[in-house]
């Protein structure tokens, strides 16, 4: 059965692959599993309809038969649960896997969230200049401790997995920032996940929506 996806009518973002239905498509293509997308307005995704499949009345969902789920971590989990290729087969390793999804949803999107919600909505407070650097020095915090741990390595623990799409769809906000490329092994950690195939085709296909074109190649 193809499952359904609920994406942005209007990405604020103007299709740069920064809402969340991007590692939901991302998790799609890595699998192989085609999928359709309902594109949702800002007015209709607060509406009982749409409430009824998410209770914050956000994206992305998804649903497949009489399945219907909210929050981009659990669908990715869903995701790799059902299909080969997101989670390694032995038992610890995908135990670890899982814990790198946990820690890039609780632990690393979190401050990097604060930070893009101060730059973005809270400029023209009085208080902007001081918090800045407050919540850039949890973001730095973080970045350091993965950055350490990642050190060489391609993927956070042997090959890549859900644990790796999801730290790199985190890590992703902070492009524009250029504070990524103060750990350069984190910046290349995050070019080799934008550079798998099935990336670049998540990737083109949320663009197509924005940009009324369909997705080349
Ligand atoms: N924890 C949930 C999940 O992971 O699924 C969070 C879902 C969420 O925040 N959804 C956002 C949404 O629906 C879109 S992704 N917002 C509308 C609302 O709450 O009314 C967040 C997002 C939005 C825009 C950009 N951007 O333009 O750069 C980036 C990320």
């Amino acid at each position: 059965m193809t499952p359904t996806i609920t994406a942005f009518e209007r990405s604020p973002d103007g299709g740069k692959g920064l809402a969340r239905d991007m590692r939901v498509r991302w998790a799609l293509e890595e699998v192989g599993q085609p999928y359709e997308v309902r594109l949702v307005s800002f007015g209709a995704m607060k509406e009982p309809a749409h409430r009824a499949l998410h209770p914050f009345g956000q994206i992305p969902t998804y649903e497949e038969g009489d399945l219907a789920l909210f929050e981009s971590g659990a669908i990715v989990f869903h995701i790799a649960e059902r299909h080969a290729g997101l989670l390694p087969g032995d038992a610890n390793a995908r135990a670890r896997a899982i814990s790198w999804m946990f820690a890039a949803l609780n632990t690393v999107e979190p401050p990097i969230l604060d930070f893009a919600t101060t730059r973005l909505l809270e400029r023209d407070k009085p208080w902007y200049e001081q918090r800045l650097p407050v919540v850039e020095e949890r973001v730095r915090d973080r970045l350091g401790d993965l950055s350490r741990r990642l050190g060489r390595a391609d993927w956070l623990d042997g090959v890549f997995s859900a644990g790796d799409l999801m730290m790199v769809a985190v890590l992703l906000r902070l492009k524009v920032s250029g504070m990524l490329d103060e750990y350069p092994n984190l910046s290349g950690y995050v070019a080799r996940g934008e550079a798998r195939p099935a990336y670049r085709r998540a990737f083109d296909a949320q663009l197509a929506v924005f940009t009324g074109k369909p997705p080349s190649g």
